[in-house]
């Protein structure tokens, strides 16, 4: 009866929840954006994520890093601002003018990544939690309302104390667990994206993308196209549809020329036509 009542959702049905920029509009109207993320060797991650952003037309992006690489990260991209931190205390200004925080992409397993988490974990501005801050999660639950949680079925299974093929074997039951273990939006990542919100409404599934996605960073550019749309003001749950029906028309865009050797940053270049309707 549940599989019956899943809704199935695509970019042009879900498209219509993003107004049309206004004539007047000005970047501080448009988000902007917190990326937390990037330990030593894995900067790309956050700036994926970060450029997501932009290309999904966030106002503002910000990229928290590691100190390492955090003087080069923005190199080849100058319309991202970039922090080095070292510790929690960096962050506290940078979440003061931030409207959204995506926590996550490269932050790694060590204790920078691991603190940076705790000390996001319960501010007052809503989150896209995703990659290894959701790994942290796993070990330090916690349960909110203005979140969006993105795992892949590995992460899921660390969420859920279970395995990926147990995920893989009952998607729907994984999402529906995953949202009321940890409150918020769950999106339970991987071919045919399944989104569940409110408990109350039947979950979303998204069949648009392709195994060309499957390859590295492609998950960093849906945090960072999430936070984007909540950062342009749609509620958490309109993002969480909008944004990955966005994000997987993007990889097929990416995919016209062809599936294999795709890169994350292929779909990077494709979410501006896509999320101005020009072409889908
Ligand atoms: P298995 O082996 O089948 O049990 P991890 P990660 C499973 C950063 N990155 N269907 C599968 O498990 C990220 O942001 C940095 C089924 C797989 O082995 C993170 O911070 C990059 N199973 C960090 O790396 C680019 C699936 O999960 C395991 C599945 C680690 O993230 C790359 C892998 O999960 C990367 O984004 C599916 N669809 N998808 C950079 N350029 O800086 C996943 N699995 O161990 O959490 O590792 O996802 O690579
Ligand atoms: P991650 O594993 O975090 O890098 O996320 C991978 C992203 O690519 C997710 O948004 C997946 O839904 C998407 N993806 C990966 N493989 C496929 C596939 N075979 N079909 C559709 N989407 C995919
Ligand atoms: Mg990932």
């Amino acid at each position: 009866r549940e599989r019956l009542s899943m809704r199935r959702i695509d970019w042009p049905q879900q498209c219509t929840m993003i107004a049309p920029r206004s004539q007047t509009t000005h970047k501080g109207d448009c988000g902007h954006i917190l990326v937390v993320g990037g330990a030593p060797g894995m900067s790309g991650a956050a700036r994926l994520a970060g450029e997501a952003a932009l290309r999904s037309g966030a106002g503002l992006v910000t990229v928290a890093t590691h100190l390492e690489h955090a003087r080069w990260l923005n190199l080849t991209r100058p319309e991202l601002m970039v922090a080095g931190v070292e510790s929690p205390a960096d962050l506290v200004p940078l979440i003061e003018r931030a409207d959204v925080v995506a926590l996550g992409p490269g932050l790694g397993r060590s204790g920078w990544g691991l603190d940076l988490w705790r000390a996001i974990k319960e501010v007052a501005r809503p989150l896209v939690v995703d990659a290894d801050a959701l790994n942290a999660l796993a070990s330090e639950p916690l349960a909110r309302e203005d979140w969006i949680l993105t795992p892949h079925p590995g992460e899921a299974g660390r969420l859920l104390g279970m395995g990926t093929v147990e995920i893989q074997a009952d998607r729907l039951a994984a999402v529906q667990a995953l949202q009321s273990r940890y409150g918020g939006i769950a999106v339970l990542k991987g071919a045919g994206t399944l989104i569940q919100g409110d408990p109350s409404r039947p979950p979303a599934v998204c069949s648009d993308g392709n195994p060309g996605m499957a390859t590295a960073g492609s998950g960093d550019v849906l945090t960072g196209v999430l936070a984007a749309l909540i950062g342009q003001g749609l509620d958490l749950e309109s993002a969480a549809l909008a944004g990955v029906c966005l994000h997987a028309a993007a990889g097929d865009r990416a995919a016209r020329e062809g599936e294999r050797g795709m890169v994350a940053g292929d779909i990077v270049a494709a979410l501006r036509a896509v999320a101005n309707r020009i072409e889908v």
